[in-house]
């Protein structure tokens, strides 16, 4: 659905009012204010301008709540206005008309938000905000309660020091499905991780976790047996923080591995699976068949059944379960979202007699998850996703294989490039997005919240406004540390495909830096030194200021091994630029030393390798790689012809 056909009552001056979008220069509605730009707010708003002045947040004021308020709004709420300096605030169900600021929570039709919203347009769109900001009165109402949360969560953006920015919000999804698949090989997630993934994805405002760890032996090889108590007990605290989000806990189980398709007793087991999940309070499931093999049956009952195996016959036993399942299981629970799966020709746009069978009888209801052509695509455009969506006869739902690192090209990475090269429009054809993350939770947020932004708000996606955003997110708010984690996000830029060719470079600014060094040494070396030396300090200093300070401990633990790698590459470029100072000055003994020092920080930095509990792809930490190596080698090369 595009913006314009989403917003109802949506008069002239407010669309006006609603012109620009994100960060963009404020446009002033009241001639008093001073048109100074909004604070930066992530996932970019659909509409976002000023309404007027900032509203000064006094020492005490007013929530108005009543029974349909969010209780997780309403916690956020009430914090976010404690942090900037409200110490007082009185709950109430109707406006006292004294107080010096009132806030209105809850939904946007109720009549006293109605009036306070007036000229700021209500969409009329699932998980859809309007805000308004001005002259007192604070009013945060949702199309439904996610949309009251998500309120909220731009409300925490918006308040700086005792202030809220005058500002006028009309805002919704541009996708259905939002989030974060956790589906890689490897060391699943902790259930620390799992519960930080949840607070983070609500604060993206995204809507989707899938439990799909494939190392999780009771979601794929012992799909069969029930969780233990223990295991139940985890599942329960994550469905409960999942919950307090708005993120809804998809619980995947895979049992394409073994599972007799035409036998009963297979088809109540996974019923059964589902449902203590059910009873946890888990209202969203997928079946997923990826990976498995259709050239052989696990029975003779479905040889007899569906005749010799391949593609036509997988099609038509996986689609004889899922409409079971959607039918007697989802339909018959109260509350269930349609059931996911994602097929076993997920990664490619060639029709099939599979595809011919999903299309033809899959329930409509069922999603249908597709990651895009290649597995891990180089791009995604709206004419594939068209043809995904005629191929499967309905929206896919986009798992992306990003920024996932379980694959043998990503071996000793961690990948934090911002999203991209994903077609603006895509909303048009997807009824979601997810990603699949690495197997580090923490380090994996840099990259899903830029994802996140798409998924909100694609064709306001921008991508080094992004990408500031996230880092900033990371270095909680400060913008001295933001740098710094985007030197490191630089060292760790490079996605590689399946094949050969990345489909994001590496270090795209230390190499554009590297390049103009070499060039520039050729005709000036000592202006060369010079001008690259604080670079090489950058990187010295990095891990030591991020160590320090960033606030996410586990991103910490995350990205050790990577850090101490950046310290030591950092040292090797430092005692290389000492080296060729040393031979401008025809210091041939200085020259060596440097050139000895730099080759044992190099030589001890390329043996740092990861640690196997938290990487399914093992071996030596990559880094900015070949550019500092390349580096050492040449400056090594310079010092022996002298
Ligand atoms: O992508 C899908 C649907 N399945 C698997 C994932 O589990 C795996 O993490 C990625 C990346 O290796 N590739 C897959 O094929």
């Amino acid at each position: 659905m595009t913006a314009g056909r989403t917003l109802k009552a949506c008069t002239a001056a407010a669309l006006l009012l609603a012109a620009s979008v994100g960060a963009a220069p404020a446009v002033t509605a009241d001639p008093a204010a001073r048109p100074r730009p909004l604070p930066a707010v992530s996932p970019a708003p659909q509409h976002l301008a000023r309404a007027g002045a900032d509203l000064p947040l006094p020492g005490r004021a007013e929530l108005v709540v009543g029974a349909a308020t969010d209780p997780a709004a309403r916690t956020l709420v009430t914090e976010v206005l404690k942090d900037h300096g409200v110490r007082r605030l009185d709950v109430r169900t109707e406006a006292s008309g004294r107080a010096a600021l009132t806030v209105l929570l809850g939904p946007a039709d109720r009549p006293d938000l109605a009036r306070a919203l007036r000229g700021t347009a209500v969409p009329d769109h699932a998980e859809g905000y309007a805000l308004r900001a001005a002259r007192g009165t604070l009013a945060l109402g949702g199309t439904d309660a996610a949309g009251q949360f998500y309120a909220a969560q731009t409300l925490r953006q918006l308040a700086t020091g005792h202030a809220v920015a005058g500002a006028s919000v009309s805002d919704f999804p541009s996708m259905g499905l939002r989030g974060s698949i956790e589906g890689f090989y490897g060391p699943p997630w902790t259930t620390e991780e799992r519960l930080d993934q949840m607070d983070f994805l609500g604060e993206v405002k995204s809507n989707t976790y899938v439990y799909a760890p494939k190392d999780d032996p009771y979601h794929r090889d012992k799909w069969r047996d029930p969780y233990p108590a223990d295991k139940l007990t985890e599942l329960g605290a994550l469905v409960e923080r999942a919950g307090a989000n708005h993120v809804w806990f998809t619980f995947a189980v895979s049992p394409g591995g073994s599972i007799c398709y035409s036998d009963p007793a297979d088809v109540t087991a996974l019923t059964a699976k589902l449902r203590s999940l059910y009873d946890l309070g888990v209202r969203s499931f997928s079946v997923p068949l990826d990976d498995i093999s259709y050239t052989k049956w696990n029975c003779a009952a479905d040889q007899a059944a569906f005749g010799d195996p391949g593609r036509g016959p997988a099609a038509k036993a996986q689609v004889g379960l899922l409409n079971a399942l959607q039918r007697d299981f989802v339909a018959t629970h109260d509350g269930t979202h349609p059931l996911q799966t994602v097929p076993t020709e997920y990664g490619d746009l060639t029709d099939s007699a599979y595809k011919q069978e999903i299309r033809g009888h899959l329930d409509p209801a069922v999603e249908v998850m597709w990651t895009g052509t290649d597995v891990v695509p180089p791009q995604i455009t709206t004419a594939q996703a068209q043809q995904a969506s005629q191929l499967f006869g309905r929206k896919v739902f986009v798992w992306d294989n990003y920024p996932v690192n379980d694959f043998g090209q990503t071996a000793g990475r961690l990948l934090l490039a911002p999203y991209d090269k994903r077609e603006p429009g895509l909303s048009d054809h997807l009824s979601g997005l997810v990603s699949n993350p690495m197997n580090q939770e923490a380090a994996s947020k840099l990259a899903v919240f830029t994802m996140s932004d798409f998924s909100w708000n694609d064709r306001g996606y921008d991508r080094a406004r992004s990408a500031r955003q996230s880092a900033l997110h990371l270095a909680g708010g400060d913008a001295h540390l933001a740098d710094a984690v985007q030197v490191f996000v630089d060292l760790n830029h490079m996605a590689p495909t399946f094949g050969t060719t990345p489909w994001q470079p590496q270090s795209p600014v230390l190499a554009g830096e590297l390049d103009a060094f070499w060039t520039r040494y050729a005709t000036d070396p000592a202006a060369a030194v010079r001008a690259f030396a604080p670079t090489a300090r950058t990187l010295v200093r990095t891990p030591a200021v991020l160590r320090a300070d960033l606030p996410d401990q586990l991103f910490l633990h995350d990205a050790d091994r990577w850090l101490t790698a950046t310290e030591h590459w950092g040292e090797a470029l430092r005692q290389g630029l000492v080296a060729l100072r040393a031979l401008g000055a025809h210091d041939a003994q200085g020259a060596a030393a440097a050139r000895a020092a730099m080759d044992t920080a190099a030589d001890t930095a390329a043996h740092i390798t990861v640690d196997p509990a938290e990487h399914h792809q093992l071996g030596p930490v990559k880094i900015a790689d070949p550019y500092l190596q390349d580096f050492v080698t040449k400056v090594g090369a310079k010092v022996d012809a002298s």
